[in-house]
């Protein structure tokens, strides 16, 4: 009798990545980072280190070298396990370039022209604004799409270029055949958007030149506490949610993204209290939130071995993946295979 096997279900992949542009910042931990964790208990996730992405900004070698390092050990600070999710960095994994240069070729000018982070950083940097700036969002797609991810967790500022992903995908399936899954976002409720702690209209940013503005993951307590008392408000001194409030606002979502409290329970919470009290209560939190994923990055920082090999295992395992996906792209597309 013929037997039938019944091929386990695949678990959803997730897929996400984060630039070694500076040292991340607490926007970056509570918008992206926190909800990898999370994540990758149920699915089977793939996270990098977008040191190609990087680039697109004037980066010192020095430095940079040292800043791709320091993120693969955050990847493994904030609690991903690399031997259950893949940890890689993205230069090692050749299959990216190599998408990009073909998916830049069923993009179109118009479509890149639109992007607001290009236009935000063609201001921010007008020294050079260069053509890798612009194709950024094409690369970020072939990041996704070789991975054949479901579900893309990132914070709120990177919506519009997971819909340029989807966009090319969907495109590229229905001019071939299916190739590609189309990817949703994850944007998680709190935290999706941290502002500036200088100015609360804009995205709490580590290139920022303020340093006042942000908050590294590696703060040292006492900065913590610094910034966050030095943190723009609002004359009225009463602790609520409400428009026209943006510092305080800012700062309620952060301490519910570290206390889990909803804003309600917050607003009793400092009912009667100023902005002193408040602030003090917000410092302290993000310490707390903080202090373990410090104190393992220190761990793993300076195990230059570790760091190496699981660099080398985590590009293994992507290539793989990858390079599958990227020999059905070549083959549809009519190159001739080697
Ligand atoms: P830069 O500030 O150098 O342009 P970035 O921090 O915006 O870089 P990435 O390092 O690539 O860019 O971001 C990694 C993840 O952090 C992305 O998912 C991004 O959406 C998220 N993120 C960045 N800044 C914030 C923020 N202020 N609030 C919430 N999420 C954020
Ligand atoms: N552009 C993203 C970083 C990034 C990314 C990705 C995020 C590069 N490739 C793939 C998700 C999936 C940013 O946050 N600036």
């Amino acid at each position: 009798m013929e037997q039938t096997t019944q091929q386990p279900a695949r678990k959803k992949r997730i897929l996400s990545c984060i630039q070694p542009s500076g040292i991340p910042t607490l926007g970056n931990y509570l918008g992206a980072l926190k909800n990898w964790k999370t994540l990758a208990d149920d699915f089977d996730g793939a996270f990098a280190v977008a040191d190609l992405h990087a680039i697109t900004v004037r980066q010192d070698p020095a430095k940079f070298r040292q800043q791709i390092t320091s993120v693969l050990a955050l990847l493994l600070a904030i609690g991903l396990d690399p031997e259950k999710s893949i940890l890689f960095i993205q230069s090692h994994v050749p299959a990216h370039s190599q998408l990009a240069w073909v998916l830049n070729c069923y993009t179109q000018f118009g479509e890149m022209s639109r992007m607001t982070q290009f236009k935000d950083k063609s201001q921010s940097h007008a020294d050079n604004v260069n053509v890798g700036l612009f194709a950024y969002p094409v690369l970020m797609a072939a990041d996704i799409l070789l991975y054949q991810a479901d579900l893309v967790p990132v914070g709120a500022d990177q919506k519009q270029h997971l819909e340029i992903a989807r966009d090319i995908a969907q495109r590229f399936n229905t001019l071939y055949s299916p190739t590609f899954t189309v990817p949703e976002p994850y944007i998680g409720k709190q935290g999706a958007r941290v502002m500036s702690l200088q100015d609360p209209m804009k995205k709490m940013s580590k290139s920022d030149p303020n340093p006042k503005s942000f908050i590294s993951v590696f703060d040292a307590p006492e900065v913590i506490v610094k910034k966050i008392r030095s943190a723009v408000t609002d004359s009225e001194g009463a602790v609520r949610y409400a428009d026209g409030k943006d510092g305080i606002n800012n700062l309620m979502g952060i301490y519910s993204c570290c206390t889990g409290l909803d804003y309600a329970q917050i607003e009793a919470e400092f009912q009667g209290k100023g902005y002193g009290d408040f602030k003090a209560a917000v410092a302290e939190a993000v310490v707390e939130e903080l202090r373990p994923v410090r104190e393992r990055y220190e761990r793993y920082v300076n195990d230059k071995a570790y760091l190496r090999d699981v660099a080398a295992q985590g590009a293994e395992r992507a290539s793989r993946i990858a390079d599958r996906t990227l020999q059905k792209v070549m083959k549809k597309v009519g190159f001739v295979l080697p």
